[in-house]
């Protein structure tokens, strides 16, 4: 890998068609990128649905990777896992099949269309935060302190509970 290598985090949801089973097929084609490596996988989470109540819960995790592919490089890579996947976008927040979400990409601050960095929801999201504070829990968000503490308020008002591993 290059000198551009960067530390970045993924979001990985699924409530549909063996979502563990996703997941973790999903995690092997992350490793399997060109110029990426997987250097931290938190626990599965089990996790009520966020902005669309009528559907399964989720079973969510965060992965950190370190890529030497930049961030629209990456967001179209997910994108490509997802639909390998068999991802159909109907409605929005609705059930998935697979859901891959660029968090962070090193220092990154982007506002582009389909591609906002750091993700402009991810701090209010204990599905999110949870998880990344069991991998990162000292990491800052700009502006919003850490993920440790994020994770710790928000998981006073979301259902979200670790799944133990086996
Ligand atoms: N993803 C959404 C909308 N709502 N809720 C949970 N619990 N987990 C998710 O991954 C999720 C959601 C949109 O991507
Ligand atoms: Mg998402
Ligand atoms: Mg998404």
């Amino acid at each position: 890998m290059g000198e551009s290598v960067v530390r970045a985090w993924v979001g990985l949801g699924s409530n549909r068609a063996a979502p563990q089973e996703q997941l973790a097929s999903a995690l092997a084609a992350l490793g399997a990128l060109s110029d990426t490596r997987v250097l931290r996988v938190s626990s599965f989470y089990r996790t009520a649905p966020v902005g669309y109540a009528g559907q399964p819960d989720f079973i969510n995790a965060v992965a950190a990777i370190e890529t030497g592919l930049g961030p629209r490089a990456l967001l179209d890579a997910l994108l490509n896992i997802e639909r390998r996947h068999g991802r159909v976008r109907t409605i929005p927040n609705g059930p998935r099949t697979l859901d891959l979400d660029l968090l962070i990409h090193g220092d990154q601050r982007i506002d582009q269309a389909g591609l906002t960095l750091p993700h402009p929801r991810m701090h209010e999201r204990a599905f999110v935060m949870v998880p990344l504070a069991e991998i990162a829990p000292a990491l800052v968000l700009p502006g919003r302190g850490t993920a440790a503490d994020l994770a710790r308020a928000l998981m006073e008002s979301q259902r979200v509970e670790r799944i133990e591993p086996g």
